[in-house]
């Protein structure tokens, strides 16, 4: 294949794992100390707000502990270090994960699609606000001063951010890539469909098969600190 010009790479939480934050489906899982529908969904906050805030709060602490892996370097110096610049060619990293080591190892042209544990969302004048500390105390908006903070997360349910330009870079993608994600949650897991639709070359590079593994041109296995600084040299 010939060198591609428009990559489009999207990451889950297997790009995560080995900087010790849990994957939500895998064994010791986050879906199994808490289930999805007690904690990710709007209706889960109207009906227990206090036991969803305790359990993003817990979250938003643990990964500021955390700290970037060789898969997220890896990423950060292809896209730092691709010879097309935009208009001519880019590689657009659109991640499923809430943490911040995509930002953190140095990707720029990042979008965050379900959200980012490090924003809240005030609920009551629509405004975002880079935020580290608790909810749990319902802290005063620093907009409108209501307490009316959520964690800035995509809910089941709700629209993932940032979609239509997730079309726009998928329309110009001459190789789509996906990293360490499962393939269960839609609308993400239908990129995969979208890429082969426009004839992108498809790559799945994973500890083990995806749902849609059968979808890609090719899959490498393997932990992602190696077989993503492995793809990207
Ligand atoms: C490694 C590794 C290592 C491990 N190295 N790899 C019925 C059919 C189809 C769709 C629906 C349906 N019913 C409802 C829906 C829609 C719903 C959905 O998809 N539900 C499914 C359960 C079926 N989706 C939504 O509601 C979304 N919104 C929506 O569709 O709006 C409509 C709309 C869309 C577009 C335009 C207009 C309208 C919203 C989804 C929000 C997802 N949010 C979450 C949780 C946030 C809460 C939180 O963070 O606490 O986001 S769900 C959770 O799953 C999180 C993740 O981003 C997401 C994906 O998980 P991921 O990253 O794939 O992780 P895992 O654990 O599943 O997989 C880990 C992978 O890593 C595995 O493959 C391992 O092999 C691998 N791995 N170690 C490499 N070392």
């Amino acid at each position: 294949m010939s060198l591609p010009q428009n990559i489009v790479i999207l990451t889950g939480a297997g790009v995560s794992a080995e900087s010790g934050i849990d994957t939500f489906r895998g064994g010791g899982g986050l879906w199994e100390q808490h289930r999805v529908e007690d904690v990710a969904t709007p209706e889960a906050f109207a009906r227990d707000p206090d036991l969803v805030l305790r359990f993003y709060d817990m979250r938003r602490a643990a990964i500021q502990e955390k700290a970037p892996n060789a898969a997220h370097r890896a990423l950060a110096r292809l896209e730092r270090e691709w010879p097309i610049k935009v208009p001519d060619g880019s590689v657009t990293l659109v991640t499923q994960n809430v943490d911040d080591l995509h930002l953190r190892a140095g990707s720029e042209r990042l979008i965050a699609m379900h959200g980012q544990h490090l924003s809240a969302w005030c609920t009551a004048c629509d405004t975002r606000h880079a935020w580290t500390g608790p909810l749990i105390d319902r802290p005063p908006c620093p907009a409108c001063a209501a307490p009316a903070l959520r964690p800035d997360i995509v809910w089941f349910g709700e629209v993932p951010y940032r979609m239509d330009e997730i079309h726009a870079a998928m329309a110009q993608a001459d190789l789509f890539v996906s990293i360490g994600t499962s393939g269960a949650v839609y609308p993400a897991a239908g990129f995969v469909r979208l890429a082969r639709e426009i004839g992108a070359e498809t790559l799945e590079l994973n500890l083990e098969r995806s749902q849609g593994s059968a979808w890609f041109h090719e899959t490498r296995l393997g932990p992602a600190t190696q077989i993503v600084p492995d793809w990207v040299d």
